[in-house]
This record gives C-alpha cells, structure tokens and sequence, in this order.
C-alpha cells in the first residue's frame, strides 16, 4: 500500500467527535480506509496511532486525534459566533473549548474541506481544499521522513521517524494558553523567545494587540505588553511569588520556577504535584491573565490579574507616583514628591507624575554648593518595587551604603530571595502599595524631608501613645499568661513573641475549642496520633470532612505559649510544599491548640526503624525524601522571605503524604534570623539528642551550619535504616555517624546500608548519599556544606566531593564533655524526645 503523501485518502481515527458528518460515498471511503488502516496495521505493526499522524495518513475536518491519556484533542474547529475553521489543540475533559492552541490563526479555512497532514517536504501543513497551503510549520532542512504526535502535556510535536529528534513543537510556537510544563522563555544572547500572543477577540484566534513574555533588564520578569509598550509586570521573582502579585494564591503560584541556565536564557516554568487541578492560564483578547482550574469536576476561573484593578496598569500613576486601590484617589506621589500638573492630577489624570520637593543634597555638593545635611532615605511599606531595578548580591548594609554614597541612586529596596535592588534612573514608575506583602522601597530624599516627618511623628506618637495604653489594657490577659510562661522558668531571651505577632494570631483562621473537641471524639486516646515537644497530637475530622491533625499543647508545660506564638508566625509565613501546612488555631483559656493539614503516612521514623515498614520504602522513594527534606530546608534556610533555623530537624518531624512526599514540622523551635544574621547564641539549648550539631549542643552557637549536621544524621539514618542513638557494635558502643566514619575509613561503606534496600541500581547514588551525609555531620560548622551545595551534591551537578574530616560526636563525649566544661548545664538526653538544656551562666 504505497500511497503518495497527502493523497486524498482517509485514514479514519477512532475516537471523532460526535459532530462527525460523514455520509454516504464518504462513508463508504471511510468504511474502506478502515480497512485499509486495519489492514496497514497489520502489516507494519502500526499499533494504535490515535495520537499521531503519519504520512501518508492526514485528518480531514470533522476527525480528531486524542493524546494517549484523553486530555488533549486536536482537530477543526470554529470559535464562539464564527463559521471559520481552524485547526488547534483544546482541552478534552474542560467545558471552556477555547483552543489552548491554534495553527491557522491568521489564515482561517472558510469551509469544512481542510485537511492537516505532514507534506512531502517533511512539513506539518494545514491545507484547503484546492491543495493550498494555509499554514506549514516551515522547518527547513532536508527532506526526510517525519510524524506529528500529541503528547500527554499537550505538545504537538513533529519528530523525526528514524532518529525521533524533535524538529519543531507547539510549545515553542504558543498561542495564547500557558499550560504546565511549558517554557516560557527569553534569550538576552540570542533574542529567541517563547511568549504569548492573545486572540484577537474571543471568536477571533488571529494575532492579537496583547502579548505575554518575560522582560529582562537585570532581573527576569513577566511582563504583558499592549502592542510594543509596557502594560503590565509581574515584578521580580523571590524565588517563591512575583513581588508585585501578592494576592495570587500561593497555590497556584506552588510550582512555578525560574531557570536561569547561566548562559543568557531565562524560563518560567510550572507544575503542579496534583494532576487534578489541570491549571492553565489565558492571556485573554482584553489584556488580562486567567488561571483556569479543576474544581470538584467543573473547570472555573480561579484567578485574574491585569484588568481586576486600575493599579495593575503599567506606569498608571505616573513618574515618582505610586498606586493603592485602598487610597482615594488611588495615586498619590511618593513621599518628598508633589505633583508635577496639581490641575491634571485633580482631574485625576495622573500621567505627568510628580517632582522631588527638596533638592538631594548630593546634586548641589556635585555642582559645588556647600555641604549640609546628608540626604536620607524614606521607607514606604508593601510596595510592588518601581521596574527597571538594577541588581547585585549585596548585603543589605551594604546594599544602603552603596545606594547612600552615589548619588545616581535614587532608591533602593532589599529582599532576601531577590537581593539588593537599585534604581539609577532618571525616575521611579510602576510602584504599587499593597495592604500585604510587597517589599519595603528607601526613597533617597533631602534630609530636610526628613525633618518633617520627625515633626509629623511628633504628632503622632501622642495619639499612639494613647492608643497605646487602651491595647496595653485589652492584651493585659496575654501578657499575664507570659509573664506566668516565665515565671515558670522560660528565660524569655529569644523569645520571639513581641505584641505585635499577636496580629499574626488573628490572621489566622481561628477554630473554636468546641469544633476541635468534636473532631477529635474530646481528644480520645484512640485518635493519639504521637507526642510532639509540647502535647499530644490528634487525628481528627472537621464537618466538612477534612481531616486535621490538631497539637494540643500541654497545660502544665510552662513553655507553651512562646513555643505557641512561635510556631504561628513561623509557619504562618511559610508555604512550601515541604513544609507542613499549618491550618489555623486556637487560644481559649488554658488551651491552645495548633492544627494542621493531616498526614496520613506518620513520621519518617515509623517507616525508617520499623523492621515491617522499612520494606515499604525502596531507594528510590527514599531519595525522594532525602531530597524533599533538603529542598524544604532550603526554603528555610534562604528561599523563604525570612531566615530561619529550624534547630529541630529529625526524622520523627518529617512527615509523609500519601505519596510518602516528605514534610519538615514542628516549628516549635525555630529561629528567625534577620536579613544578615547568620550566627546567633542561645542559653538555652533546645534539641534532640543524636541531632544537634556540637558547636550547639556545648556552646549554644546555632546557624544554618547546626540544621545542616542533623540533614546529615537524617541521610546517614535513611540509608542505613539505624536510629543515631548508640547501638552495640564488635567493639563497644558506637553512634551512627561514628559507625559511618569508621566504616568510610575502611573503606567498608556497604556495610552500613539498609538490608532492605536493594542496592545493585544504585549503589554509586547510595554511597554518594553516604559521602553527603559525612560531609555535613563534619565537626567544624565551616567545613559543612551549605543545604543548597548538599542538594547539589546529591544531584550530582557537583561532580567531586571533598574528602570529608572527622565529624563531631563519634564517641559517646557529650555528657562527659559537657559535664567537665559546663558544671551548670542540666542534659535531659532522653533519645527520642526534644530535650531542653539550660544552661546557668
Ligand atoms: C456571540 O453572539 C451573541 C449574540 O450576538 C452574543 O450575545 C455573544 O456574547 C457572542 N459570544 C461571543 C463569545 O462573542
Ligand atoms: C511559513 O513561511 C511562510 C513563507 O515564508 C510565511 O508566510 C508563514 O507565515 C510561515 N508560517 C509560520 C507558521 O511561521
Ligand atoms: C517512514 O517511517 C515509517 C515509520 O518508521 C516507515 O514505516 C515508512 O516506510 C517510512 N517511509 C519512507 C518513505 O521512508
Ligand atoms: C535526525 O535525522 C535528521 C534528518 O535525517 C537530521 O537532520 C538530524 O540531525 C538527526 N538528529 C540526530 C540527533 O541525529
Ligand atoms: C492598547 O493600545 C492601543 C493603542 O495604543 C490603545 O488604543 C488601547 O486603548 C490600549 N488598550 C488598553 C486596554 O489599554
Ligand atoms: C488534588 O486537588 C483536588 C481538588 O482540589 C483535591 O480534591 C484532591 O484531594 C487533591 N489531591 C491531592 C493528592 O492533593
Ligand atoms: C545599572 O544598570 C545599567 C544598565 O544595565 C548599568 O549600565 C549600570 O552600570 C548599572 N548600575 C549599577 C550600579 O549596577
Ligand atoms: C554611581 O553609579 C553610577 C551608575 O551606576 C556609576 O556610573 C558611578 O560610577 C557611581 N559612582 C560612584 C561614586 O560609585
Ligand atoms: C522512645 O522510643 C521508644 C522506641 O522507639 C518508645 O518505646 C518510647 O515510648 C519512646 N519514648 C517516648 C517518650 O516517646
Ligand atoms: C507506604 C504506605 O503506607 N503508604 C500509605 C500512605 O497513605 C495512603 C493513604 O492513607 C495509603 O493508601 C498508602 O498505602
């Protein structure tokens, strides 16, 4: 059966859909193409081609190919209120049928004769009914023999049949739709783009005025342009949310990533671990962004930027203006600023912006006037940082200084994900005030503006104060029950809790004691789940279904209430998909109850030391976890907007989903630090025994460096499946990392791995977790890896690994240690509960 390509022959695709309008003489055709196919199948062992078209075969108007897991279909269609046909990619399982990709958009067939097939050049091709070209995907080169398959994602690719390279893919050519796992790209080298373009309108599918990509100057941003000018931005990237779109929910945010390959290129990319969600966006024909989801079956509209607010519009306000929808009118000029027109801005037309006041001291001194009172900077709260930032990896320190001393700069802000953030240009546009989130903006004004504020503060404080004394009255109750917390021997030193994370409490969804009580059958034995630091903690069930796990704290504990507050801001501020999710809590009377996401797979240490389960965990899902627990330890460590140490890290605090996916908990202990602290000192001593590094357990040093030696007891744990506790050995007892350490100098690192891990696959993985974990547990905090270097490590992008040095506690030294050179120091070393250790100076 040798047919030319793009004969007019039919191969049928089973799965049409139901507006198929085949009849009479095509049905007969259809029947004997049927057979054809059957019988081509047969010969060449085609197997099921539903997702793929081959030449000579091509599908005709009415007939569709469906990727292999159902999602995806391709075929003709017509958008809403049009009788045009084009041929595009939608979404099988959604009600939207707007196409997510279109190929002849600019081109529509008028009738239902079109045909796609893959031309005699090796080209896909849409074509009419006389045979013309409407649409090619244009690859050039040899010619030779190719196939169009679409994939699960949704990528319609055009591969070779001999060697399978790719030679062209819709998702290098996208419409309007962003769909995960597809790249959104600039190269600041090469000029090559991936972006978006809308439709012209919703029955139109023809390039549009709108489009979406990523702008770089210094730092990547997505920006949607209206024609060739800005329209709106995304602001930077923190690693974790685009600055300038706090209210985007962070779950859709979840799973958004930057990739920068160092070389020029930078990609955004998205993925959600649940499949189910389907979430895709929309640059829409008006220049907005949707964020279609799947809800309970029905697909919805869960989010939208641009058009939502006035705010978002590029530059709305004009230079050295910023915009707050919670203002009226909504711009104002930044402070030291007045405007530059009062009569355009009173008719609210906002675009000449504002001037500066007061000279900057620095322009007169440059051009010889005297010299008087340097200029300062003005902090403005929550802003969506103005565009165009210039950026280094400096301090904050250091970031003002520089920003100080040269008088270009005209502002700066700090974040620790982005860095430091200047602008040197003539003017500041785009800044946006939010009621939550954003970034702190210094404003380089006269230091005479300075005064004034001073004076307004005068004013101010009056008022505050007497506000002041009625909240002193109204928090009289809290602050009652943390001087008892003290009395009862908290020290109070580090204690985190000032009046003002009381706010964070109310944030918080707040469950009442009676709705915790109910779902937890009156906290039944039968519903213990475990005992953290400070309580038992519960199973349990809300109305609506949800299960929670629910921390009670312990009434008698004198440490509950900072520990409380602690782990509220702390968590409350983290999202992360490997970080325990924390729901919402409850303060009443004596009671406060912490409650949480529930895990239905327990704690690592469940799996790990049990002789039953350690079978359910191969290698692999055990380097899943070894990785989950470094990525979330990052996030903590430097992803996050704040710094935190979480001082508590052991495997009884990871918990597993159901997919045993890991989650770091028990905030309890954690430690904020600020923008460039890195060390800090603490009397007293919280911890688990076998964990904590020995700069923190002899002397109270803490810092990333003590979360990174208890990352590496937890690896050595993994793959041995042995609690770093001591244990008998042939020659007395031993610790775990003591047993690593000797068995890395004999060279006999086989002996320390888990029987029940099958090892022939991937043994160099195994030991090279082995050679990870010895190098983090290195006595001297210096000598230890950083977790992103550790993550590194285990990726292999770092290929060779430094020998490592002897690591701290390899024999059984604390207690005899401690005892000689801290007489004071009280060590309850239970081993596997958090012990506290205070030391008296
Ligand atoms: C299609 O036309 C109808 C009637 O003119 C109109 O109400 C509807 O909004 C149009 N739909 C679209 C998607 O343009
Ligand atoms: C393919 O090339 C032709 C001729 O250069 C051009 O008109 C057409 O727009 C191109 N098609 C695409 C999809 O780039
Ligand atoms: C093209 O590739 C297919 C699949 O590999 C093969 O069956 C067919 O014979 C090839 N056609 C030509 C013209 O080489
Ligand atoms: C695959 O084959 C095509 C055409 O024969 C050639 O252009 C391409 O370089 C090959 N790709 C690889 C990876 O060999
Ligand atoms: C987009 O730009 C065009 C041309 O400058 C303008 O007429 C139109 O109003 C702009 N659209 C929006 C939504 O701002
Ligand atoms: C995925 O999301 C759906 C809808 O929100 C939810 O019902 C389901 O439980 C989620 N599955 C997982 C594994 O999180
Ligand atoms: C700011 O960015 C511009 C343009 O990229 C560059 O010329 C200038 O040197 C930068 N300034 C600083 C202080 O980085
Ligand atoms: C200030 O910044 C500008 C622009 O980046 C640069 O050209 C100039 O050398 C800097 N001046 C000083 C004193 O650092
Ligand atoms: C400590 O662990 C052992 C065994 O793993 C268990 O029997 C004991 O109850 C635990 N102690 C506490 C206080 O949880
Ligand atoms: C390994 C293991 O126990 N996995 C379980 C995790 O939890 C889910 C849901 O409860 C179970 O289905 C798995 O068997």
């Amino acid at each position: 059966m040798i047919l030319l390509p793009g004969h007019q022959s039919s191969a049928s695709f089973s799965r049409t859909r139901a507006t198929s309008r085949v009849m009479g003489l095509d049905r007969t055709i259809n029947y004997l193409s049927y057979f054809l196919v059957l019988l081509s199948s047969f010969c060449l062992e085609l197997g099921h081609a539903t997702d793929t078209i081959a030449a000579p075969n091509f599908i005709k108007d009415s007939e569709t190919i469906i990727s292999n897991d159902g999602e995806f279909i391709l075929g003709f269609f017509s958008p809403a209120n049009s009788t045009y046909r084009y041929v595009g990619i939608w979404y099988a399982k959604l009600s939207t049928t707007h196409a997510i990709w279109v190929a002849n958009r600019n081109k529509p067939l008028k009738t239902t004769s079109g045909i796609l097939t893959i031309s005699e050049d090796g080209n896909l091709v849409v074509l009419d009914g006389e045979k013309n070209i409407i649409w090619s995907s244009n690859v050039t080169g040899s010619v030779s023999n190719r196939s169009a398959q679409l994939l699960d994602s949704g990528n319609l690719v055009l591969h070779e049949n001999t060697n399978t390279s790719i030679m062209w893919e819709s998702f290098q050519h996208p419409s309007d739709s962003f769909l995960p796992k597809m790249k959104m790209s600039t190269n600041i080298v090469t000029g090559e783009k991936v972006q978006f373009t809308s439709w012209k309108s919703q029955s139109d599918p023809a390039v549009g005025t709108f489009s979406l990509g990523i702008s770089v100057f210094n730092l990547p941003e997505i920006y949607i342009w209206n024609g060739s000018s800005p329209y709106w931005r995304s602001g930077p990237w923190d690693g974790q949310i685009f600055i300038g779109v706090p209210n985007m929910n962070s779950r859709y945010l979840n799973g958004f990533n930057l990739i920068d390959d160092k070389e020029g290129s930078f990609s955004f990319i998205f993925e959600f671990s649940n499949k189910s969600l389907l979430a895709h966006y929309v640059l829409t024909a008006q220049g907005n962004v949707l964020v279609y989801s799947t809800i309970n079956g029905k697909d919805l509209v869960v989010w939208r930027s641009s058009l939502m607010s006035e705010c978002n519009v590029y530059g709305k306000c004009g230079a050295y203006g910023y915009c707050n929808l919670k203002n009226k009118p909504i711009c104002s000029c930044l402070e030291g600023f007045e405007p530059k027109n009062i009569e355009e801005w009173k008719r609210e037309d906002w675009t000449s912006g504002c001037v500066r006041r007061k000279p900057l001291q620095c322009l007169k001194v440059s051009t010889g006037g005297k010299e008087g009172k340097k200029d300062g900077f003005l902090k403005v709260k929550m802003m969506k940082t103005p565009s165009l930032a210039n950026w280094s990896s400096a301090s904050e320190d250091e970031c003002r200084y520089w920003c100080l001393e040269n008088c270009s700069c005209i502002a700066y802000a700090y974040e620790s994900g982005i860095g430091c953030m200047s602008w040197t240009r003539e003017y500041l546009i785009d800044s946006q005030q939010f009621s939550s989130g954003g970034v702190d903006l210094y404003i380089r004004v006269a230091s005479s503006e300075l005064d004034k504020k001073e004076e307004v503060k005068v004013n101010v404080i009056v008022t505050v104060l007497v506000i002041g004394i009625v909240l002193i009255v109204a928090v009289c109750t809290l602050f009652l029950c943390r001087r008892r917390a003290k009395r009862k021997g908290f020290q109070g030193e580090e204690n985190l809790v000032d009046n003002m994370n009381q706010d964070k409490l109310q944030e918080l969804p707040i469950f009442s004691l009676e709705e915790l009580a109910s779902a937890t059958n009156n906290f039944h034995q039968s519903n213990k789940l475990g005992q953290g630091g400070f309580g038992p903690v519960y199973k349990g069930k809300l109305l609506d279904g949800q299960e929670i796990a629910v921390k009670r704290l312990a009434k008698s504990s004198g440490q509950g209430l900072a520990e409380f507050m602690n782990e509220v801001v702390v968590i409350s501020k983290l999202q992360h998909r490997n970080l325990v999710r924390l729901l919402g809590g409850c303060v009443e009377g004596e009671e406060k109850l912490l409650v949480y996401e529930y895990m239905p797979n327990k704690s690592l240490d469940a799996f790990l030391f049990d002789p039953i389960n350690q079978e359910l965990v191969d290698w692999k899902k055990r380097f899943n976890i070894i990785e989950g627990v470094g990525r979330g330890l990052l996030y903590l460590h430097r992803d996050s907007r704040l710094k935190i140490i979480h001082r508590d890290l052991k495997a009884s605090n990871i918990l597993l989903d159901e997919e045993l996916n890991p989650k770091i908990s028990d905030f309890g202990m954690a430690r904020i630090f600020g923008g460039n602290e890195d060390q800090a000192n603490t009397e007293r001593i919280v911890g688990t025994y076998g964990y904590m590094s020995p700069e923190y357990a002899m002397e109270g040093r803490f810092s990333e460096k003590s979360d990174v030696f208890s990352f590496g007891v937890l690896l050595l744990e993994i793959v041995s499946g042995r609690k770093n506790t001591h244990f008998y050995h042939d020659e007395g007892t031993m610790s775990l990392v003591g047993l690593a350490w000797k068995m890395w100098n004999i060279d006999n690192l086989a002996a320390l791995l888990d029987p029940k891990i099958s090892r022939s696959k991937f043994g160099k993985e195994i030991l090279r977790c082995i050679h990870v974990g010895l190098l983090c547990v290195q006595e001297f905090a210096k000598d230890r890896p950083t977790v992103s270097i550790v993550i590194s490590m285990l990726k292999s992008e770092i290929v060779d690994l430094p020998y490592p040095r002897q690591p701290g506690f390899t024999v059984n030294q604390i207690t005899s240690e401690s005892e000689s050179s801290y007489p004071n120091q009280k060590v309850c070393s239970i081993n596997n509960v958090t012990v506290s250790m205070v030391l008296g100076r």
